[in-house]
C-alpha cells in the first residue's frame, strides 16, 4: 500500500493517487511517496508525461512523479526501513521510501528527468544511475564527481533519458557497508515508441543477498561472501510472489544483479532468448535458445519468452546453495553415516540432539524449532508437500484466461488426469531392467562386506 510522508512540515493527509503532490511538496520538492508493504504493486499506468507499457517489479513498486514545466521530477528519501524478507522473518535494512530495494522508475527514452535525493541516514551517500548515459557531474560517485550527500541534506540530479533499456541504481558511497544494507533499486527507461520491444507482461527484480544470524535483524557488513540469505528484491522464498502469464503471452523478465556473486538464472518448462543487456537491447540475429542465463556482478539481463505451458513452472538460481536460506548453512553432509549408534551416547550430553539427514536431505521436513526471525533452510509447501527450497526461488504461474492486468496469485495448478508423474503400483517384472554400468555392480557390497563411506567436508565458505 502506498502512503504519503511530507518532509517539509509534516503537514496533514494528502489523498492517495499516482502523480498527486502535497501542496507544500507543489511549492518546492515532489513529495516523496513511500510503501509500507512487500507485496507486489500492480503496473503504475502512467498518468501523465507520454505513455508507456509499465512493468511489474516482483515484491515491489513503481516510484509516483509529478510533472513540472515538462520535467518529470522524483523524490527518493536514503532511509532506514524494515523489511519482510518472507513471513517470519524481517530485517533492519537501508533503502528508499520505505522499502527495499527502493521503488523502480520508469521513465520514456527522451524525457528530462530530475531527482531529488533526501539523505535520512546517519551517513552520507549518493545515488549512482549505473548504465545511464549522463553528464559526469550527475554519476553520482562520491568523490569523483560530487561530494557525498550528507545527513538531512538533498541533492537534485538532472538528465535527459537518453538510452532505452534496463538499468539500476546505488550508492557510489561508503558501498560496502550501504549495498550490504540494501540501498538499491531498478530504473527502467522505456522506449520512445510504445510498439517497439512490446510484450504482454515485463516483470522486474534485482538480485540481492544478505548475511544476517539467525535470532538478529541486522544484516553484517562486513560480509564479503559469505551471505546466508539470497534474494530476489531482497524477498526469500516462499515470500516470493509467483509471476503470473496468460498462456501465450510474450513474457519479458528483467534481472539486475547487485549481490558479490554470478547467478545462473534457470526457467523451467521454457527456452528464453536473451533480449536486452547492461547496454540495451540485443541485435535479433545475435541471440539464441537457452534456459540458463548466468548474470554477473554489477550486470542486467531481459529474457523473453512465450509462455505456452499451462502450469506452475520453477524459477530460480541454479546454485543450489542459492535455494537455501539462513538456518543449517553449517550442516556437515550425513549421507550415508548410520548415527544409530552414537544417538543414545548424545542424548546422555545433549537431550534433544537429533539424527540429521542420513538418508540425505529431508531437512524441509524437520520440524526443528527455529530461534525467533529467520528463515528454515528448505521450506515452502506445495500441493504435492514440501517444496524444499528458499531463497533465490519462485514460479511462473502460466494459465488460461488471465485478464490483462490480473496479477495475482490463481494458486496451485491443477494437473490435468494423466499429466503428472505417478507412483508404479504394476507388476515389477513389466518393469524395464534397471542396467547398472559395471563400475557400480562391482563397486556394491556383497552380504557381510563393508564399504567405505565418504563424508564430505562441511559448511559453504567461499561462495
Ligand atoms: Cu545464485
Amino acid at each position: 500500500m502506498v502512503s504519503r510522508r511530507n518532509f517539509i512540515n509534516g503537514a496533514g493527509a494528502v489523498a492517495i493517487g499516482a502523480g498527486l503532490v502535497s501542496r507544500v511538496g507543489a511549492a518546492s520538492l515532489p513529495e516523496a511517496v513511500t510503501m509500507d508493504g512487500a507485496a507486489t504493486q500492480p503496473p503504475l499506468s502512467p498518468p501523465n508525461g507520454r505513455p508507456y507499457n509499465p512493468v511489474v517489479t516482483l515484491n515491489g513498486w513503481t516510484l509516483p512523479w509529478r510533472m513540472k514545466n515538462g520535467v518529470k521530477e522524483f523524490h527518493l528519501v536514503a532511509e532506514p526501513v524494515v523489511r519482510e524478507i518472507a513471513p517470519g522473518m524481517k530485517a533492519n535494512l537501508w533503502g528508499y521510501n520505505g522499502q527495499s530495494p527502493g521503488p523502480t522508475i520508469e521513465v520514456v527514452e527522451g524525457d528530462r528527468v530530475r531527482i531529488f535525493v533526501t539523505n535520512k541516514l546517519p551517513e552520507h551517500t549518493s545515488v549512482h544511475w549505473h548504465g545511464q548515459r549522463l553528464p559526469n557531474g550527475m554519476d553520482g560517485v562520491t568523490g569523483l564527481t560530487q561530494p557525498g550527500i550528507q545527513p538531512g541534506k538533498t541533492f537534485v540530479y538532472e538528465f535527459i533519458a537518453k538510452r532505452p533499456g534496463t538499468f539500476m541504481y546505488h550508492p557510489h558511497a561508503d558501498e560496502m557497508t550501504q549495498m550490504a544494507m540494501g540501498m538499491m533499486g531498478f530504473w527502467i527507461t522505456h522506449p520512445k515508441d510504445p510498439g517497439q520491444h512490446r510484450v504482454d507482461r515485463d516483470f522486474c527484480f534485482l538480485l540481492n543477498a544478505y548475511d544476517i544470524d539467525p535470532g538478529s535483524y541486522t544484516p553484517k557488513t562486513s560480509t564479503m561472501l559469505d551471505f546466508n540469505l539470497w534474494t530476489f528484491n531482497s524477498r526469500a522464498f516462499p515470500g516470493i510472489d509467483p509471476m503470473v502469464c496468460n498462456q501465450n503471452d510474450r513474457v519479458r523478465i528483467r534481472v539486475g544483479n547487485l549481490t558479490m556473486t554470478n547467478h545462473p538464472i534457470h526457467l523451467h518448462g521454457h527456452e528464453f532468448v536473451v533480449t536486452g543487456t547492461d547496454g540495451g537491447w540485443t541485435p535479433p540475429g545475435s541471440r539464441w535458445p537457452e534456459v540458463t542465463a548466468d548474470i554477473a556482478v554489477g550486470q542486467m539481463r531481459a529474457i523473453e519468452f512465450d509462455a505456452n505451458e499451462l502450469g506452475d513452472w520453477a524459477f530460480h538460481c541454479h546454485k543450489a546453495h542459492h535455494t537455501m536460506n539462513a538456518m543449517g548453512h553449517d550442516v556437515p553432509t550425513m549421507i550415508g553415516v548410520d548415527q544409530r549408534d552414537v544417538l543414545s551416547k548424545i542424548n546422555k550430553l545433549v537431550p534433544d540432539y537429533m539424527v540429521m539427514g542420513d538418508k540425505g536431505g529431508s531437512m524441509g521436513e524437520m520440524e526443528m524449532p527455529l530461534p525467533d526471525n529467520t528463515l528454515p533452510m528448505m521450506t515452502g509447501t506445495g500441493p504435492f508437500g514440501g517444496i524444499e527450497m528458499g531463497g533465490m526461488f519462485t514460479t511462473v504461474k502460466i494459465r488460461q484466461g488471465i485478464a490483462r492486468n490480473d496479477y495475482k496469485d490463481p494458486g496451485w495448478y491443477k494437473h490435468p488426469a494423466g499429466t503428472s508423474a505417478y507412483e508404479w503400483k504394476g507388476d515389477d517384472a513389466a518393469m524395464p531392467d534397471a542396467t547398472q554400468a559395471p563400475d557400480a555392480r562391482r563397486m556394491a557390497a556383497q552380504p557381510g562386506e563393508k564399504i567405505l563411506k565418504v563424508i564430505k567436508g562441511s559448511g559453504h565458505r567461499g561462495h
